[in-house]
């Protein structure tokens, strides 16, 4: 995953960037065929002191912790995609038919043909953003498309996604950001004074965190929009456990690569020698906390070379890492953490078999007083 210096920020295409993520994020860039890409910015990912201090020290916590954020390198981000193409992985499609479902209702709540940016937090594979824009489109809008990603990979098939889906429709200008939001994030200038915005954070990813984290996030994202300026959450839903534990235990092994991979990514960063093959991939749902659990767990007593993260880890037999909480929401728990964020709830929206639920809220505008 490449990693570099230069501060966070949209006018970070300005300058001149170096290192891996530039030559991968332009070397290979060729526009799209339908879809203009109006204006690459390149927003710094975090340094690579600070990549390798949080490293360090999510892994000698107890338990031992990799932040999930490090599973996205370009074999990672690979892998999701195929993830969400499983057939016991619901997340995605249950999502999708929501938002396909509800598209005029969610664009409509934006001001319509008003609506004039679209700015996705995990862009990733942004196939289910897709109708959201078709709407737009076909309400006569005009809007922008701003994909946030942290991996120049995933921004690359939003691009190529973006092409195929809109194919035939009025050219969407993509303007692509690629940056860790998890730490900042700075979004680029509204187009035009009193353009209506609409964010998406989709796909659950919110559950990724813990209250706090989560909240700290959606705040930073509320401090990019002005008041009156639309967020639609995408939460998992608390639902039967024994679907929930099939989406992160398929059959076909993914997800179990997925999570190992992640050890491939760290390598790549701090030059350790995790050795993948040598933990067991296991992804219980844990009733008491709501939430998916994975873990690599070792097979056998390891000394483990942690390279630039320094020294040694020793990991017993049957010692784990947890790589990954996935926590599920009800609609009362996904609205508190909207509104704890600054947001005022104003649409809930719901899959038919209750497993996925989007939150639609505006931008308050001042804090609320408890
Ligand atoms: C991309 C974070 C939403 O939590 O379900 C998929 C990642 N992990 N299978 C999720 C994931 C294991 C996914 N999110």
């Amino acid at each position: 995953m490449a990693r570099r210096n230069a501060p966070e920020g949209t006018r970070a295409a300005t300058r001149r960037p170096s290192g891996e993520a530039w030559r991968e994020l332009l070397g290979t860039a060729r526009p799209a065929r339908h879809v203009r890409p109006e204006a690459v910015t390149l927003s710094a990912i975090d340094a690579e002191e600070v990549a390798l201090a949080e490293l360090r020290d999510s892994l000698s916590r107890t338990p031992r912790e990799l932040p999930s954020k490090y599973f996205y390198d370009d074999r990672g981000s690979a892998l999701f995609e195929k993830i969400t193409t499983l057939p016991e992985y619901y997340p995605t499609r249950t999502e999708r038919a929501l938002l396909n479902a509800r598209a005029p209702e969610i664009v409509l709540a934006c001001g319509g043909s008003r609506l004039s940016d679209v700015v996705e937090l995990g862009s990733g594979a942004a196939s289910k953003t897709l109708s959201l824009l078709s709407t737009a489109l076909s309400l006569g809008g005009h809007p922008r498309y701003v994909a946030v990603d942290i991996s120049a990979h995933a921004l690359r098939r939003t691009r190529e996604l973006l092409a195929e889906g809109l194919a035939g429709q009025p050219p969407v200008p993509v303007h692509e950001v690629l940056a860790d939001y998890t730490r900042t994030l700075r979004l680029p200038p509204r187009i035009t004074v009193g353009a209506q915005r609409l964010a998406l954070f989709l796909g659950g990813t919110i559950g990724n965190d813990e209250d706090e984290a989560a909240i700290a996030l959606l705040s930073r994202v509320r401090e990019q929009l002005d008041p009156g300026d639309a967020f639609l959450l995408g939460a998992n839903l608390v639902c039967e456990p024994a679907a929930i534990h099939a989406a992160y235990n398929d059959a076909a092994g993914v997800t179990a690569q997925f999570n190992a991979n992640i050890l491939n990514a760290v390598n790549a960063i701090a030059k350790s020698a995790f050795d993948p093959s040598a933990f067991d991939h296991h992804a219980p749902y844990v009733v008491e906390h709501s939430r998916v659990e994975m873990w690599l767990v070792a097979r056998q007593v390891l000394e483990i070379d942690l390279g630039r993260l320094g020294g040694t880890l020793r990991m017993d037999k049957g010692e784990g890492i947890r790589t990954e909480i996935s926590r599920r929401f009800t609609r009362a728990s996904a609205l508190r953490l909207l509104d704890a964020s600054g947001f005022s709830p104003e649409h809930w929206m719901e899959s038919p078999d209750a497993r996925f639920g989007l939150a639609l809220g505006k931008a308050r505008t001042g804090l609320r007083s408890f």
